[in-house]
């Protein structure tokens, strides 16, 4: 199958088929707080039998609950869905530049390639990896003997999943276990987004059923609190907080012994984004950091580094800042749906070498989604990877009226 039909197969869905298993999803009584009130009867929804969800009623047991492969596959559409409109300036911005540069070039030769480095550079894709990603490229080229830029489209695509997958596998995952305390510490300089980063992480744990706590450890800027407050009641979790002024660490201390108290799964630390001066901020980002590990052995299992994607390359600047000084281990790339330049990603991922998390696609609770390059060049060129495969849909639509035929006989 090629690379463009498979990520068509995983990340497509139908509006229509999309309406009709959201109304037939059980829905968690938050989840039903947080969002409209359903006007459908439940007698009348019916079970969708159209591809791609293939729900069928057998996927349905007498408690209304589907498959877990089932649930699967509807994940990863909702997640290319969030993905598709997240990077929609991106999109707009990559394709039309890609499809400019092959009307341009119809021939692969060496102004094409350069012409192409110039385009992923401006995209914020990073020199290095633009040289890597163009060398692999050139060699693939020639190894299968491509002479028109037209049929180098998917091997681009392909090629940018695949210089993700250079570095450690699996990476994106999150180090939290089952039965401990986890701590999650999350930094960055003022207004890339931690705070929000962290109602919305919360939403996301509380939704998989874990118990979380949140600890308000920007005690320097004004409002900072009572902002970690207010997502605090949204999402329906405990915030422990002290004055503003007062030192973060004691509040960590604080927090740390309550989340053991209530038996917390997960405890989300928020912290300042800036002091007086960088120094002061990072010696208070040790200090923090120093009295976590005390409290919780292994603690912070994990330092999440907040960069806003519109900086562009101030993002990679700020990155090395924190890399530094507190051992960063993973990232979450916000505001991903603000900037044309979505190849920030991938220079964050291999001039940094640190996974990207989460980046955040927009401002609702549940615009942030836990990374992963296929879902990202998805994202980036989803219209490209659906109308390459018009020849297939054309099959299935076949295939599929057969079916229909065979179920109404
Ligand atoms: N569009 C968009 N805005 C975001 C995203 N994440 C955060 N923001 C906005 O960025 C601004 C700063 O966020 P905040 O959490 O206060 O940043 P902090 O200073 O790092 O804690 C707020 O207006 C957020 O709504 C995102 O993924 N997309
Ligand atoms: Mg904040």
């Amino acid at each position: 199958m090629s690379f463009f039909k498979r990520l068509k197969d995983k990340f497509t869905t139908t509006k229509k088929d999309e309406e009709q298993v959201q109304s037939n999803l059980p829905k968690t009584e938050d989840q039903q707080s947080l969002s409209e009130p359903q006007q459908s009867n439940e007698a009348e929804v019916e079970v969708p039998k159209k591809k791609p969800r293939k729900l069928s009623e057998a996927d349905f047991d007498d408690d209304g609950l589907i498959s877990i492969e089932d649930f699967e596959e509807i994940e990863a559409q909702k997640m290319g869905a969030k993905f598709k409109a997240g990077l929609e300036k991106s999109r707009q911005n990559f394709q039309e530049q890609l499809n400019n540069l092959i009307a341009r070039y119809r021939k692969v030769d060496e102004d094409f390639f350069e012409a192409l480095e110039e385009m992923l550079i401006t995209a914020d894709v990073g020199f290095n990896t633009v040289m890597t990603l163009t060398e692999e490229l050139r060699s693939e080229a020639q190894r299968r003997n491509i002479q028109d830029t037209e049929d180098l489209r998917e091997v681009i695509v392909e090629k940018i999943v695949e210089i993700y997958h250079q570095e450690d596998d699996n990476s994106e995952a999150m180090n939290l276990e089952d039965g401990r305390l986890n701590v999650i510490l999350m930094v960055g300089v003022n207004g890339v987004g931690k705070t929000t980063t962290i109602g919305k992480l919360a939403y996301r744990y509380k939704m998989e059923g874990k118990k979380v706590m949140l600890a308000a450890g920007d005690t320097f800027r004004a409002g900072a609190i009572e902002q970690l407050k207010v997502w605090g009641e949204r999402v329906g979790v405990e915030v422990i907080s002290q004055s503003e002024g007062s030192d973060p660490a004691a509040v960590m201390y604080d927090a740390i012994n309550a989340a053991k108290n209530k038996g917390i799964d997960i405890l989300i630390c928020d912290t300042a984004g800036r002091l007086q001066n960088k120094t002061n901020l990072m010696q208070e980002l040790e200090k923090v950091k120093r009295v976590i590990g005390r409290a919780v052995p292994e603690a912070p299992h994990e330092v999440l580094l907040c960069l806003d994607a519109t900086t562009g390359q101030n993002a990679l600047s700020q990155a090395r800042n924190f890399k530094d000084v507190t051992n960063v281990s993973g990232i979450v790339l916000t505001k991903l749906d603000g900037t044309a330049k979505g190849g920030i990603v991938l220079a964050i991922r291999n001039e940094l070498h640190i996974p990207v998390k989460y980046v955040g696609l927009g401002e609702q609770l549940d615009d942030l989604q836990p990374f992963n390059p296929e879902s990202y060049v998805y994202g980036l060129f989803a219209d490209m990877i659906e109308q390459n495969e018009e020849i297939d849909s054309v099959a299935d639509n076949f295939e599929q009226s057969e079916d229909n035929d065979h179920e109404s006989k």
